[in-house]
């Protein structure tokens, strides 16, 4: 079906919803061996430059012709049939391939070409995985506990929960023009742990656990989210759900229903969730959703049960199974090559049985590795790459794409966090982990919001010249009462950070010069 809603006229619209109203985004799914044909020169710039976004294929300015494929991975969770697949894909553009785990518990490929997209497309439904609807204004990757079914302290294993919402909203994958013209990009999360491993409070929706009157269920907020222009965290839409997959399905859908119908679509700097809530007020938005609903909702449990800090799941782990461990491998700001991508199927396969979880750290972990096969596990090559037990600031370390290949960034981000974060570790001596976030632009897809410091690329004068630089941002907390850090000097030039860095670790986090 398509959207009910279709307004009128669009002399109010912005030119996203204009070219909507010509033609939906997923549309574009039935031309891709057209496109494959005739190349992306030939294409229509909309399509080319947007509408392909809808199948989750990213034509990139700073790369033309070498296209980003952003999949979808309900928590984080892959096969090593799945992942060896990725890997081939990639491994077919040589040094143009490889992937990155995202910030949302997700895969992008790189170097992809367009005359490869059809016959990629078949190779993903063979082992079940898919990219439509993630990207635009569409419901993105939903996040879950990247340790749900494993962790012995786990209160709710999220696992169908997210599949089955990833499902009702993509329609298993084939599309769903019910959610495909939105009025922005929506997040969704659903968090099972103690320790709110998926940065509830920055997403459109977030489930989290919360007892009432002693059953287990989630509170849900609403309307967190990050862009140049504003940055919120969720409110509470005080509402209390029980753990029926029905419930949390029919939640979702209605408040998808309710911000499609009604979201602002004028101003696109001004078309999230948010937005609607702030014009209507939370009250009349949460009756909007019971009408859609056609029931009322339970009031919030008083408390939520997040009590944990957040954990980073680096290194090795006891399962909930008996004689289980998950270990967490540290993948430098989320960067993997084809080999890479191989050998991590080829461990799961070998040493678990077959699962690879992703982490919104950007990191790996591969459960079901039994005690008695630890060692030999620990002692593979490739976990001297991807270590158990890296340094304090390289650790915890995230970062978005940045200047190499996305059109917005203002600075280059993934090399230069490495490089920085070693040079640090070299300098200084921490006695914890200091959680670094790199975003190249405004739009704060690295979320240095959450970050105990975040860095957001700007354009810096610097001796008359115009230079790379940052923003800096501080006091984001995640886990138990998380809220956002917030901007506390701009405008510092990126070779100027070693000593203003080393300042603040000493004065704030306890470092000590080596
Ligand atoms: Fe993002 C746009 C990359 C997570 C806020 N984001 C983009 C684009 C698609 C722009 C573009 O077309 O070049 C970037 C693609 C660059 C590339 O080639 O990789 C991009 N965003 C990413 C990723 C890959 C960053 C990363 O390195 O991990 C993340 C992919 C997530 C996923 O798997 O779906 C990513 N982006 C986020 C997050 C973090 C999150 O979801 O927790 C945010 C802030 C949270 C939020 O959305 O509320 C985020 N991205 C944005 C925005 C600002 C949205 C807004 O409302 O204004 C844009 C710009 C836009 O949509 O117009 C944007
Ligand atoms: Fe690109 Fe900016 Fe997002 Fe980084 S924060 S990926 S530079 S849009």
């Amino acid at each position: 079906m398509v959207q009910s809603t279709k307004p009128e006229t669009t002399n109010s619209l912005n030119k996203f919803e204009k070219f909507k109203a010509e033609k939906d985004g997923l549309a574009i799914r039935d031309e891709l061996e057209y496109f494959a044909r005739i190349g992306w020169e030939a294409m229509d710039k909309t399509d080319l430059e947007y509408r392909l976004k809808w199948v989750g294929v990213f034509y990139r300015p700073v790369t033309p012709g070498k296209f980003m494929l952003r999949l979808r991975i309900p928590n984080g969770i892959l096969t090593s049939d799945q992942m060896e697949v990725l890997g081939q894909i990639v491994q077919r553009y040589g040094d143009d391939g490889n992937a990155d785990i995202s910030t949302r518990q997700n895969l992008q490929l790189r170097g992809i070409r367009l005359e490869d997209i059809p016959d990629i497309f078949r190779r993903l439904k063979a082992v079940d995985l898919t990219s439509v609807q993630s990207g635009m204004d569409s419901v993105r990757n939903i996040t879950g506990s990247p340790v749900a079914g494993l962790d012995q302290d786990e209160l709710i294993d999220t696992r169908e929960l997210v599949r089955k919402v990833q499902d009702i909203v993509t329609n298993k994958g084939e599309g769903n023009y019910n959610f495909t013209n939105l009025p922005r990009k929506f997040n969704i999360a659903i968090e099972g742990g103690r320790d709110n491993s998926v940065h509830a409070e920055i997403n459109d929706i977030a489930f989290v656990p919360a007892y009432k009157d002693g059953e287990l269920g989630f509170n849900v907020l609403v309307g967190g989210f990050f862009s140049a222009k504003r940055c919120e965290a969720a409110i509470p839409l005080n509402a209390w759900i029980n753990l029926s997959i029905d419930k949390v399905i029919s939640l979702c859908y209605a408040i998808l229903t309710v911000y499609r119908d009604h979201g602002l679509r004028a101003n696109r700097q001004k078309a999230r969730l948010m937005w609607l809530i702030d014009e209507w007020g939370i009250n009349k938005f949460r009756a909007e959703v019971e009408a859609q609903l056609s029931h009322p909702l339970a009031m919030a449990a008083q408390e939520d049960a997040i009590d944990w800090d957040k954990r980073d799941h680096i290194g090795v782990f006891p399962q909930k199974q008996p004689g289980m461990n998950y270990v967490g491998l540290h993948i430098p700001v989320g960067r993997l090559y084809a080999q890479d991508m191989l050998d991590l199927a080829r461990l799961a396969e070998v040493y678990g049985n077959g699962e690879i979880r992703l982490t919104v750290e950007q990191n790996v972990i591969i459960p079901h590795i039994s005690t008695e096969n630890l060692e030999l596990f620990l002692a593979e090559p490739l976990l001297q790459k991807f270590s158990i037990n890296p340094k304090p600031l390289q650790r915890a370390l995230v970062s978005c794409t940045g200047a190499q290949f996305c059109g917005f960034a203002l600075i280059e981000t993934k090399n230069r966090a490495v490089k920085l974060g070693k040079a640090l570790d070299e300098l200084l001596n921490l006695p914890r982990t200091v959680r670094i976030h790199w975003t190249g632009c405004p739009n704060s897809c690295g979320q240095p919001q959450v970050a105990d410091i975040g860095l957001m690329g700007t354009k810096v004068r610097k001796d008359g010249k115009t230079v790379e630089g940052v923003d800096l941002y501080m006091g984001g907390k995640v886990g138990k009462d998380a809220h956002l850090g917030t901007c506390v000097q701009k405008g510092i030039a990126c070779e100027d950070l070693i000593p203003i860095l080393s300042k603040i670790l000493i004065e704030n986090f306890g470092a000590t010069a080596k």
